[in-house]
């Protein structure tokens, strides 16, 4: 029969048809007694396409005993423990490239958005007050020197955008890397230092954690500007909202928070921030491309033909990755 596929949470994708002409999918989130799926379908389900804030543990997995492939829908695989998926020899593909300029674009976007009070601009419009006078004047992004946590795929294409802004660009990381210009800093603090507006593009890991503390943020400064486009667990949220209030930063704008889809009140209170929600790669674009991709891997493991794009924390699949 058709190989069986568990998906987790919605996802968009050029041919729904197509994908459920390859496979028999079960759709967890649509099911009105998930335990009772589970329990039905589980020891038959080969594949995983998960996505969304559904977390994908070991206590699921032992109920997917002929688990053979989870396919994350989004470059970010948190949600995956890919420790329980390597125990039990399970291969974690994940949506690499196919978001990387949408992001960086997104990234951007909420940049000058924060810089320039956009949002803000467009309520005073709206609510009538330019009648009474002009918009206030707002920081500017000239001048500016731009540190980038995180100089992976998204972060070398937030760096090239802001290259072509006229902007310097530094950047922290694990690693130097020696093919690219710009100025490397060993030390997070260093470079908030250093710099007056911090983007943050790196993957949620446990050596991640709230690396953005709030020795982080005194560092960057009171013109300092914090952009998160990653995950809410990089930054300390608490230290945020304390540093905002107390004008020991100029502005943050966040497309990601700590517990998504909630939002601290104190940061919606708050004038010197803009807030989004996760729409980082959420064009019909390249949400497409993602749950193509997605497909995509679950379409050459089940031909033999390995995973497309494997993450590097799971085992060396029998067959070698087509890219
Ligand atoms: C998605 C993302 O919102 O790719 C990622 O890491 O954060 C986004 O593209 C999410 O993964 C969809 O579930």
């Amino acid at each position: 029969g058709r190989v069986e596929i568990l998906q987790t949470s919605p996802m968009a994708m050029p041919s729904p048809e197509a994908f459920e002409a390859a496979f028999t999918v079960h759709r967890l989130w649509e099911a009105a007694d998930p335990q009772a799926l589970l329990a039905e379908v589980g020891p038959r389900i080969r594949g995983l396409a998960a996505g969304g804030h559904v977390p994908i543990d070991g206590a699921l997995m032992d109920r997917l005993p002929a688990l053979e492939l989870v396919a994350n829908f989004g470059v970010g695989y948190d949600k995956v423990d890919v420790a329980a998926a390597a125990a039990r020899g399970v291969v974690v593909t994940n949506t690499p490239d196919v978001l990387t300029e949408e992001v960086a674009d997104l990234a951007l976007g909420l940049l000058l958005a924060t810089v320039r009070r956009l949002p803000q601009a467009d309520r005073f419009l709206r609510e009538g007050r330019w009648l009474k006078g002009a918009f206030p004047l707002s920081t500017s992004l000239r001048g500016r020197t731009i540190g980038i946590l995180g100089l992976g795929r998204i972060g070398k294409a937030v760096a090239r955008r802001c290259e072509a802004f006229g902007l310097e660009v530094a950047y922290h990381g694990r690693h130097r890397q020696e093919d690219v210009a710009y100025r490397y800093f060993g030390s997070l603090v260093e470079m908030a230092r250093d710099v007056d507006v911090l983007i943050v593009v790196t993957p949620a890991t446990a050596q991640t954690e709230r690396l953005v503390n709030a020795e982080v943020l005194g560092a960057l400064g009171p013109d300092g500007i914090l952009i998160n486009v990653a995950r809410g667990s990089v930054v300390d949220e608490r230290a945020v909202i304390d540093a905002l209030r107390e004008k020991r930063i100029l502005a943050a704008g966040l497309d990601v928070f700590e517990d998504e889809p909630r939002v601290p009140e104190e940061l919606i209170a708050l004038d010197n921030t803009v807030l989004l929600p996760h729409i980082g790669s959420a064009s019909v674009h390249t949400r497409q491309a993602m749950g193509q991709l997605v497909v995509d891997n679950l379409r050459s493991w089940f031909a033999g033909q390995g995973p497309l794009t494997p993450v590097p924390e799971t085992p060396v699949p029998p067959k070698a990755p087509v890219r």
